[in-house]
């Protein structure tokens, strides 16, 4: 290898160069493969009507959450465009977004939607994937799988009835997650759905609970194969006390990660629901007290743990915990941190605290072509973030190669994912085809 030191006026255009080259693998979406059918949400009126479009629509207008929720889908994008995109400039992340979207594939921005309806009816959503990641720079992303959602189960169980053929037929670009908030969060409402299957649990998960509990997870996980399980939890989260979901993390969730080598997600900080009609989009965040992550960390040393926190002023603890702790993986700037200033913030801190091992960022896209705007943003974001650190480094005596930045950006978007998870380099195949 030839060793070519990078001067500081050209280290800018190599981070440029290596982040726009590199494929990432997004971690954390809520996307759903194609086999899992009308789940997965695309085109235009999805992306207007995202959630966090929907809550800014009701600052500038009238318009109660009971009469947007009683249109169609189509009046709905009608309503959130002539608001957030006609009548105002859409300078926020999430409008700002659309309109990245809309450009990238040379659609108007503005006037009204016939061009982008009309264009998104044409497309076939196969070729259409492939095209969208390859505009958004990934080759895979990660789903969130619920086995207690009521709309998504049974797609799964039909795949498993057909002798596996779900996972025959499986998309390489879209890797499962067993998703935990129903039965970690929600025991009250669910335990009845695991007893109907044939689990001999109870309402107030004593007696053979636990047990019945890590059965069905590992039945899910055989049918799934996720990557890792993964729950988001409330501001108030605490580890340990005396309730279902701190037993079943300890006997059911923990061992059963153990088992299978795959981590757990914790996602730490929402306040849910604090105004219910907004549903999706009103949920808040709060500040956690993150000494249950370090119990965790401390207790279950052979578990690994990807953690995203939602609250900025938790940010700070958990770089510190990441030091103390190799089984925990910071990642992500979550949901209302996923703005620039905010991402700058939060980014710069864990590169100065943790160098390169982190993940910084997962689109947590919920339409298909948000992954467009979200992974061209954290390129645009992390830009001049790494140029200081790669010339920092350079004035402090140690020279910099493209080889050094090409190496770091794979780490940072793929490899510590890939070590951290053990995929073994399973998720590189998608790399072939790009
Ligand atoms: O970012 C979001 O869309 C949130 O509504 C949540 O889904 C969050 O990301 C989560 O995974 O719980
Ligand atoms: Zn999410």
């Amino acid at each position: 290898m030839i060793y070519t030191p990078l001067a500081p006026d050209q280290i800018r255009a190599a981070v440029e160069q290596e982040l726009n080259e590199a494929r990432f693998i997004d971690i954390h979406t809520h996307l759903f493969m194609p086999s899992l059918g009308s789940l997965g949400l695309w085109g235009i009126d999805e992306l207007i009507t995202y959630h966090y479009l929907e809550a800014e629509l009701f600052r500038s207008s009238d318009v109660t959450p009971e009469q947007y929720f009683a249109l169609s889908k189509t009046a709905q994008a009608d309503l959130i465009w002539k608001t957030l995109f006609i009548e105002n400039c859409p300078v926020s992340e999430a409008t700002r977004g659309v309109i990245s979207v809309l450009n990238s594939f040379g659609l108007p921005t503005t006037g009204d939607l016939r061009d982008a309806r009309g264009f998104f009816a044409s497309r076939k959503l196969e070729t259409h994937i492939k095209d969208v990641f390859a505009r958004a720079g990934i080759t895979e992303v990660v789903m969130t799988n619920d086995p207690l959602d009521p709309a998504e189960a049974p797609l799964w169980e039909q795949g498993g009835e057909q002798g596996g053929e779900q996972g025959a037929t499986r998309d390489p670009q879209f890797h499962p997650v067993l998703r935990l908030d129903r039965i970690l969060n929600k025991w009250d409402q669910h335990w009845q759905v695991l007893r109907s299957q044939g689990y001999d649990v109870l309402a107030d998960a004593t007696g053979r609970s636990a047990f019945e509990v890590r059965r069905f997870l590992t039945d899910w996980a055989k049918r799934m194969e996720p990557v890792y399980m993964a729950v988001s939890l409330p501001d108030t989260f605490a580890y340990p006390e005396e309730s279902p979901r701190a037993l079943f993390l300890r006997e059911a969730v923990l061992p059963l990660c153990r088992e299978l080598g795959i981590p757990l997600s914790v996602m730490i900080g929402v306040r849910y629901l604090v105004n219910p009609a907004l549903k999706l989009a009103g949920d808040a965040a709060g500040k956690a007290d993150l000494r249950a992550v370090e119990r965790l960390a401390v207790g279950f040393p052979d578990n690994r743990f990807l953690i995203s926190v939602l609250s900025r002023e938790n940010q700070h603890e958990l770089c510190v915990y990441a030091r103390k702790f190799a089984n925990l993986m910071p990642f992500g700037c979550w949901w209302f941190l996923n703005n620039p200033s905010v991402v700058e913030e939060i980014t710069r801190e864990r590169i100065e605290m943790l160098g390169m091992s982190f993940i910084p960022q997962h689109s947590d896209a919920r339409v298909l072509e948000q992954v467009i705007y979200k992974w061209r943003n954290t390129r645009r974001t992390l830009t001049p973030i790494l140029t200081n650190s790669y010339r920092l480094l350079s004035e402090d005596g140690r020279p910099v190669t493209t080889d050094d930045i090409k190496h770091d950006i794979n780490r940072l978007f793929r490899g510590n994912f890939e070590t951290f998870a053990r995929t073994g380099g399973r998720l590189s195949s998608c790399l072939q085809t790009v």
